[in-house]
């Protein structure tokens, strides 16, 4: 029952996490294939706003993205991190793609699977778009476009709250590194709110939140030999108005102790005791303000739904060292 040299990365660090008190996963960890699935019906749960509020900010506004994008009508480059199978890109790209305007898009993804599904579906739709599909990590295939193309990096879904604002700051220095001054950055964040309307989004009646909460204990059984009850566990989400954050846990009922076969763990749960599965955080104007300033960007855009739930934010690279031109204080 030696830690076997076979795990992957992932499973080291749920393993990891696991073992720190208190307990917990991280959540790259969601989304095996059922994990995905039950993602992908969380995505159309009428409590969860944030994929219907990013894509109708996309669909009305777009004009605007596309002038901050391309001032001056040369080609760019729009390079998306985690783009997934696309499908919320592609209305995007269609929009941009029938004003004539010059650009290729550079979808990155963990999932070979969704690349093949992205590569089909923009084939079939655009067939005219250059699409140049990366596999695999963010950072490590990371080129310039050719002929000094502006380059726009696009994060979206929410993505970057799964970080802690450190982490955040970090990932967002990181992608900083790779561009040049004048290049761009488009964020999907979610703005705070009422917390009952938050709570809600991670709490829906249907309990598919709580599915894919519990999937994880699932996944822990299957890929690492773990004896966990799925009964014995309850799904509970929690938002801090207090920090802007939403969190999520798979809090034990009873004192139980879950083994291993396959490595060596053995958990001990006291009835109340929780697995820290998942942050969400949810950002105000000013602390968006902070985070580009902080991570080397000017704040150059702030889209938002009609009901104020959910924001698109543009920022452009600017000179490392240089207080950044202050645009967003006039339109936030
Ligand atoms: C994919 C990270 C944006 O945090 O809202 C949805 C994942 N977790 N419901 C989010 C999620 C529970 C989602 N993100």
């Amino acid at each position: 029952m030696s830690n076997s040299p076979l795990l992957d990365e992932l499973s080291l660090r749920a393993l990891a996490g696991l073992r720190q008190t208190p307990k917990r996963l991280p959540s790259m960890y969601f989304y095996d294939d059922e994990g995905s699935r039950l993602f992908q019906r969380i995505m159309c749960l009428p409590g969860y706003y944030l994929t219907e509020a990013e894509r109708e900010i996309l669909a009305h506004q777009w004009p605007k993205l596309l002038d901050a994008f391309t001032p001056d009508g040369r080609p760019f480059e729009l390079i998306e991190l985690g783009s997934g199978d696309g499908s919320k890109t592609l209305e995007l790209c269609a929009a941009f793609d029938k004003t004539g305007v010059d650009f290729s898009y550079v979808p990155v993804d963990i999932s070979p699977h969704a690349l093949g599904s992205l590569l089909k579906a923009f084939d079939w739709r655009l067939p005219g778009l250059r699409v140049q599909a990366r596999t695999g990590d963010y950072f490590s295939g990371w080129r310039q476009p050719g002929n000094g193309q502006r380059q726009i990096v696009m994060f979206m879904g929410s993505n970057l709250g799964n970080m802690s604002l450190d982490e955040a700051r970090a990932f967002l220095k990181q992608i900083r590194s790779h561009m040049q001054e004048g290049d761009g950055l488009l964020l999907g964040l979610d703005l705070m709110k009422n917390p009952h309307t938050l709570l809600a989004a991670y709490n829906d009646p249907e309990g598919v939140t709580a599915a894919f909460n519990l999937n994880l204990l699932r996944r822990l059984n299957r890929e690492l030999g773990m004896n966990f009850k799925l009964d014995r566990f309850s799904h509970y989400a929690s938002y801090s108005p207090l920090d802007g954050t939403a969190r999520s846990f798979l809090v034990s009922l009873d004192k139980q102790t879950v083994r291993s076969t396959r490595v060596d763990l053995q958990l001990q749960f006291e009835p109340g005791e929780s697995i820290y599965t998942e942050q969400s955080q949810k950002y105000s104007p000013a602390m968006i303000q902070q985070l580009a300033q902080d991570s080397g960007f000017a704040p150059k855009l702030h889209l938002q739904d009609g009901q104020g739930r959910y924001c698109v934010s543009f920022w452009q690279a600017i000179q490392r060292g240089t207080q950044p031109q202050n645009d967003l204080s006039l339109t936030i």
